[in-house]
């Protein structure tokens, strides 16, 4: 059976995973983090980074988007990267604005408010969450003119872009913190409908069923 490696937690591994369960493909998970991976892990990754897919045939393949557009080639159904020029364009940029600024900025606040006072017993550090959460409202304001009134990013299905932007959503969701309605009601409704999802709902829930209610907040919400 195929494998991949990364934890649960990381936002390009779930991006995968949401990837496998709309394809209905079967895998093993190998929940590595990152600050951990085993001596000779840069013969899968040569910058030592999740995710990695390795085949049946023992290929080894780095890199969340490199993954999703090889699973998309060889299972190609459901299509998650479009084939039209310019929906194909717009999918690959909303990824990319989801895996460098959004997920980065999101981090940012999971590590503080998550991360590290919960594995390594470290306070959160509410100045450096505060610069964080001041990056959002941009970024969110971004997605929420882009959506409007429709369901999906990019068409009218499900593409690599909604679950580029699905993916450090649920690490915001995990710190407890939710879109603001009033700021950004398009996108707050956007962002319940597809964490909603059940393929996405699913991986959800099991990450809050291994990594319990991770933050205050998130348990007192549950
Ligand atoms: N562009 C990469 C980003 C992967 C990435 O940065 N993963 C993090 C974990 S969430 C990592 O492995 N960081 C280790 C490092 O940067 O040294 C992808 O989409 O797979």
């Amino acid at each position: 059976m195929p494998t991949l490696h990364g934890t649960h937690l990381s936002p390009y591994v779930r991006k995968v995973r949401i990837a496998l369960a709309e394809k209905g493909i079967p895998y093993e998970l190998n929940p590595i983090v990152h600050f951990d991976l085993p001596d000779g892990f840069e013969k899968l990754h040569p910058l030592r980074k999740i995710p990695v897919w390795t085949t049946d045939e023992g290929e080894n393949i780095p890199d969340s988007s490199v993954i999703v557009a090889y699973l998309d080639k060889v299972n190609p159904k459901p299509r998650l990267v479009p084939e039209d020029p310019i929906h194909f364009a717009r999918a690959a940029f909303l990824e990319e604005f989801a895996d460098d600024a959004l997920s980065a900025t999101i981090a940012t606040v999971f590590l503080q408010k998550v991360a590290y006072p919960l594995v390594l017993g470290q306070p959160t550090n509410e100045k450096v969450v505060g610069k964080a959460l001041e990056r959002l409202p941009g970024l969110f304001g971004h997605l929420d003119e882009t959506i409007g009134k429709r369901d999906f990013m990019v068409g009218d299905s499900l593409t690599i872009a909604d679950i580029a932007i699905a993916s450090p959503l649920i690490n915001y969701r995990h710190t407890g913190l939710e879109v603001d309605g009033d700021a950004h009601p398009n996108f707050k409704r956007y962002a319940d409908a597809i964490i909603n999802r059940p393929t996405i709902a699913e991986i959800f829930a099991e990450e809050v069923s291994i990594y319990g209610g991770l933050s205050p907040e998130a348990a007192a919400r549950a």
